[in-house]
């Protein structure tokens, strides 16, 4: 199993100086940080300490999960948030979980204690909120749909056919098409310390409402329904 962590970087020159050290590099097989147009020396100090940094050419956050996925050499990918939010030594927990089998490891900011120093009222019910509808509404147990930090089967993106769309929906289905599919999901608990400098780039309202959308159509929409008896009973053509 090979390992492949992504660093997604937006004007986050402060926090990588201190975070990105933290990071051991026998953690995992390979990390890849896309930088989406930094304008603060992001990408050329990453480069300067021997990372491999893409130059995003898509939009956004989920632009540059796909360009990371899609350079991966690993059969696992773990987001990772180098803005102060993601806590490095999580890192090797995931890794071990995985290892162990299961398809998506989460760390969660609502387990067994763990905190956020990162959210506010808004973003603290919004996550309750649609963490909890996703358990009513797909039989799980998980306690933190929408956080970045989890390790994933990175085949998956492909046996789901996760949205390409460059709206923060391909996450999200993920983890309900995950739950709809009966995979091995685990949550870990990991706090999620404050982001350090810079500023924040999630975008509350629009990103709640994919999530939203999201849970609300995967109702329908993943797995297709089975054909109809017709169509199944056909016998294949010679
Ligand atoms: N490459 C890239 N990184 C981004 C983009 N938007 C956000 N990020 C990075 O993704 C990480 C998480 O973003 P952040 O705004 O802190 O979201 P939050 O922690 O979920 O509130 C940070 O390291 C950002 O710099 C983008 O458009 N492109
Ligand atoms: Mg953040």
């Amino acid at each position: 199993m090979r390992t492949t962590l992504f660093i997604p970087t937006k004007n986050e020159i402060d926090a990588v100086k201190i975070i990105m050290p933290q990071i051991r590099p026998e953690w995992v097989d390979e990390i890849i940080c896309v930088d989406g147009h930094s304008r603060d020396g992001t990408a050329e100090w990453l480069e300067a300490q021997g990372y491999r940094v893409l130059r995003q050419k898509s939009d956004g956050l989920i632009g540059a999960y796909w360009e990371c996925i899609e350079a991966a050499s690993g059969d696992v990918i773990i987001g990772f948030s180098p803005d102060g939010n993601s806590i490095p030594e999580t890192i090797p927990k995931i890794v071990q979980k995985m290892r162990e089998g299961y398809d998506i490891v989460i760390a969660s900011r609502y387990k067994d204690g763990a905190r956020s120093a990162d959210d506010d009222m808004v973003t603290a019910f919004g996550n309750w909120m649609f963490t909890t509808m996703a358990n009513l509404l797909y039989r799980g147990n998980i306690t933190d749909l929408c956080v970045m930090y989890r390790g994933f089967r990175k085949n998956l993106v492909y046996e789901l056919s996760l949205s390409r769309s460059r709206h923060p929906m391909m996450e999200i289905e993920l983890m309900v098409r995950g739950l709809k599919s009966g995979l091995r999901m685990l949550d870990i608990p990991a706090d999620e310390p404050a982001r350090i400098g810079g500023v924040r780039k999630m975008r509350i309202f629009y990103n709640g409402w994919f999530v939203l959308w999201v849970l609300l159509k995967e109702v329908y929409a993943f797995p297709r329904r089975k054909p109809p008896a017709s169509e199944r009973t056909r016998r294949p053509e010679r």
